[in-house]
């Protein structure tokens, strides 16, 4: 194996302890008070507003109903920390992508449902989001780095895509694919990678009612660095299940590989299942660091243990925490 790209791809992992995590939100706070002080730019998050807000052509459906159903056990996270902290490796391997993912163009945006499914189809996003019960739920996200957050997602059930996309008896599992853009991305063009980024679920886990297609966050449609305008939020799961910027969604019968079991799959599985008793083979899940600073002792399936657990009985000879 290329031991230069491996170094390059297994670093950003390895920095986000919460030493870490520390250092960059002191940064992405700092530069906030600078940029403002200056009188100069937006802080990031108001980058990704503008296009939210004035933009966006589903901006009326927002805010929608929360879902009471769906309760935390932790204040939700100051907007300001997610819309400034991110994953999206499209857009660099660093945390300070904000800004760079404004250069996704999200209309027009289509998904396309394929694969065995009783008719294919692609799907315009706003004639989707008129198709969907849009509601709010609160939902705690645990990144396999260790850092957490607890967010007000808005969406709907992926169960409700499930229905739309008619599967055949012989679909078992879905697989979830992103954009492919290098002229907008520029981790794409970083050829190490098995772009574009994958998931996959069981047809359990697709149809259980906590996976949820998120089209908005905090009241508002989705700004780009979280995924817009489409992505998933798998709360039992560790983050990186939780694909962003869907282009594709396809019913299938073997069990897909996503992009960072592809990658490694010694230290990111399929399943990848929140356990604070299975350390990741490079450091310890007992804990986490909500962003914001709050540390907190890890819960089982992130605490959705009721909701998830019985998905997995007698799969106790597979690799379901890592
Ligand atoms: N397409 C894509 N989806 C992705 C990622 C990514 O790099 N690319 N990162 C994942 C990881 S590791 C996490 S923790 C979450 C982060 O979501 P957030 O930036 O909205 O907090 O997105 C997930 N989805
Ligand atoms: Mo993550």
């Amino acid at each position: 194996m290329n031991i230069i790209g491996k170094k390059s791809w297994f670093i950003p992992e390895r920095e986000a302890t919460p030493e870490d995590l520390f250092w960059n939100r002191r940064k992405v706070l700092a530069g906030m008070a600078g940029g403002l002080a200056a009188g100069a730019a937006l802080p990031l998050a108001g980058a990704g507003r503008a296009w939210a807000e004035e933009t966006d052509p589903s901006a009326h459906l927002y805010p929608a109903k929360r879902n009471e159903a769906f309760t935390l056990d932790r204040p939700i996270t100051d907007e300001r920390y997610p819309a400034n902290y991110n994953n999206f490796y499209e857009f660099g391997t660093y945390k300070e992508i904000a800004k760079k993912a404004q250069a996704l163009p999200i209309r027009p945006w289509t998904v396309t449902i394929d694969g065995l499914v009783a008719k294919e189809q692609t799907i315009d996003i706003d004639d989707l989001l008129a198709k969907m019960p849009l509601e709010e739920r609160l939902y705690r996200h645990r990144c396999v780095e260790t850092w957490s957050m607890a967010v007000p997602w808005t969406g709907f059930p992926l169960a409700e895509l499930v229905k739309l996309a008619e599967p055949t008896a012989d679909a078992k599992h879905v697989r979830f694919e992103t954009f492919l853009n290098l002229e907008v991305a520029p981790g794409q063009r970083q050829g190490w990678y098995p772009w574009p980024y994958v998931e996959g679920l069981t047809m359990a886990e697709a149809t259980n009612d906590l996976a949820f297609l998120v089209t908005g966050v905090y009241g508002k449609p989705l700004p780009k660095q979280f995924g817009a305008p489409l992505r998933l939020a798998l709360p039992w799961k560790y983050g990186f299940k939780s694909i962003k910027s869907l282009v594709k969604i396809s019913f299938v019968k073997e069990r897909p590989v996503g992009m960072w079991e592809a990658i490694q799959a010694s230290e990111y599985g399929f399943w990848a299942n929140v356990n604070p008793e299975v350390p990741h083979p490079r450091w310890s899940q007992a804990q986490e660091t909500l962003l914001g600073g709050d540390v907190r002792p890890t819960l089982l399936y992130n605490g959705y243990a009721e909701q998830v657990a019985g998905l997995y009985k007698g799969m106790e000879s597979e690799k379901l925490f890592m």
